[in-house]
């Protein structure tokens, strides 16, 4: 319609449109193409290098998801997490519920997003309010190399791969995070969508097999990335991941909108092809 604005994520001859009200930024950083819109319908809309990252409608779906999925993985309590990437602030935010979490530290390659962020999107990017979150600006592939044995739970909040999340999807990276964690730790990252881009998905759960004694595959349902589904690549030594350590206190059942324990255990369980394409992977 003639005056209406749209905004698409294209991939590979289809794509994924959303109705915009206004733009609200739009930089080229030192990184990337950064644009915030309102949307019509879905509240705020954070996309990069034209993908679509969150929308206010759905965030809190992946950002619940990659966040507890890794800290009810995890076979103890908690006590340090990472996040790599996640610039936004919506896995701080879920990660600042658990006052088990003695600190909270992010790296983001890119200051302007943290920076548009807590402008634009206050509703997530609140995360960074929490007096325990300390933020690094850098390369997160580098940062995870110069810590090891140093943190219970590493989440990686990337774009896709092709920016400058690239070596993120790379089997060193893989090694490094592992380098990383303190016995029994967890990794959860950011695996894509076994419809879309299957190789990747596969690829880093074949990464994931390799390299951890306990993996898996738990999908989300965010009905604003392309196919209305994302994973969460997990992997640890310390027990079996697709398994809650325990159920969220009274007063964290009340905020939380996505996750449960029941949710936890059955986002592992996948359909048949997507089975099928992860089994043949790893080991
Ligand atoms: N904190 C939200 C950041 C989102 N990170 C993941 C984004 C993935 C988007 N791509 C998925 C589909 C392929 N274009």
């Amino acid at each position: 319609m003639a005056g209406e604005r749209w905004v698409s994520e294209v991939n590979a001859g289809w794509g994924l449109t959303i109705k915009v009200r206004r733009q609200l930024c739009d930089i080229q950083t030192p990184f990337q193409h950064l644009e915030i819109f309102e949307t019509v319908n879905l509240g705020r809309l954070l996309m990069l290098d034209g993908i679509v990252q969150l929308t206010s409608f759905d965030e809190f779906a992946y950002h619940e998801m990659m966040a507890n999925v890794p800290f009810y993985a995890c076979s103890h309590v908690p006590e340090r997490a990472l996040v790599i990437g996640g610039g936004d602030g919506g896995v701080l935010r879920e990660l600042g519920r658990h006052r088990e979490l003695k600190s909270l530290e992010i790296c983001e390659i890119d200051a302007s997003v943290i920076e548009a962020s807590r402008k634009f999107l206050p509703e997530t990017a609140c995360g960074y309010d929490d007096p325990r979150v300390k933020i690094h600006v850098g390369d997160g592939s580098a940062f995870i190399k110069a810590h090891p044995d140093t943190y219970d739970l590493i989440i990686v909040d990337s774009t896709d791969p092709g920016g400058p999340g690239e070596p993120l999807f790379g089997e060193p990276f893989y090694r490094d995070m592992k380098a990383a964690l303190r016995p029994g730790g967890v990794i959860a990252t950011q695996a894509e969508s076994y419809y879309l881009l299957p190789e990747i998905a596969a690829r880093v759960v074949r990464f994931a097999k390799n390299i951890f004694q306990y993996s898996g595959f738990a999908q989300i349902n965010v009905p604003t990335y392309p196919t209305g589904l994302i994973g969460c690549c997990v992997g640890s030594d310390g027990g079996d991941v697709r398994e809650p350590r325990e159920v969220p206190d009274p007063e964290l059942q009340k905020v939380l909108h996505y996750y449960s324990p029941e949710i936890h255990r059955g986002a592992f369980l996948l359909p048949r092809f997507a089975s099928q394409l992860f089994e043949g992977e790893g080991k």
